[in-house]
């Protein structure tokens, strides 16, 4: 479905089995070098969900030091899928970070641009675990005009174009909806980004 120019939903994307590898593969992250963590904020507020950045730290105050587990491969390459199933072409994709985030029951993302990259790529998230309400809204403000779009675990969204510069958050998150052969409790949501910011 696609919910704005440049903004495309594909539920159920990836099959259980594929889900059940990524799932693994967040935690077997979360056992190396730099665990999940929340981010405090430049202001003092510390976020409830709690993050893990794979290849290259691109946001000065929350990843910096999240340096350590390559990106693999093959998650690239996944990036790269997901943009053929959602456009057509994956247009020389080429993600360099990966930021894992991971929503204990109760947690929330409030509402937000993504400004950091120095690239006008789009990002590709894939949601894992519980339900979520998602809050895409609109380029000038955090509030109104915007949509809320129910994710599920295996959902794929790509974020390009028109709707890069968009306000999005994650009010709310369904808790116990995770499908019980994940083991997952909570929520995990991986987005594939390019930084733009060159090796
Ligand atoms: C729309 N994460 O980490 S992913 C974030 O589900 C973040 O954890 C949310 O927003 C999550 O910054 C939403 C979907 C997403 C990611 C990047 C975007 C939507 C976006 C960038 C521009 C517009
Ligand atoms: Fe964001």
């Amino acid at each position: 479905a696609v919910i704005a120019p440049g903004a495309v939903h594909v539920p159920g994307w990836l099959p259980l089995a594929r889900q059940r590898e990524l799932v693994e593969a967040c935690r077997e992250w979360g056992r190396g070098p730099v665990p999940y963590r929340q981010t405090v904020l430049p202001d003092g507020g510390v976020m409830s969900v709690r993050s893990l950045c794979l290849g290259r730290p691109w946001v000065p105050y929350r990843y910096l030091d999240s340096v350590g587990v390559e990106l693999p491969g093959w998650l690239a390459a996944l990036g790269r899928e997901a943009l053929v199933e959602a456009y057509g072409e994956d247009g020389g994709f080429a993600p360099d970070t990966a930021l894992v985030n991971f929503y204990a029951p109760g947690a929330r993302m409030g509402m937000h641009q993504d400004r950091e990259e120095r690239s006008g790529a789009p990002v590709v998230s894939l949601s894992l675990g519980d339900r979520c309400v998602f809050r895409f809204g609109n380029e000038e403000n955090r509030g109104r005009p915007y949509q809320d779009v129910e994710l599920a675990s295996g959902d794929l969204f790509v974020f390009g174009g028109a709707s890069r510069w968009v306000h999005h958050g994650v009010p709310r998150v369904h808790p116990g909806t995770a499908e019980p052969a994940l083991g997952l409790a909570g929520r995990l949501n991986i987005t594939l980004r390019e930084t733009g910011l060159g090796r």
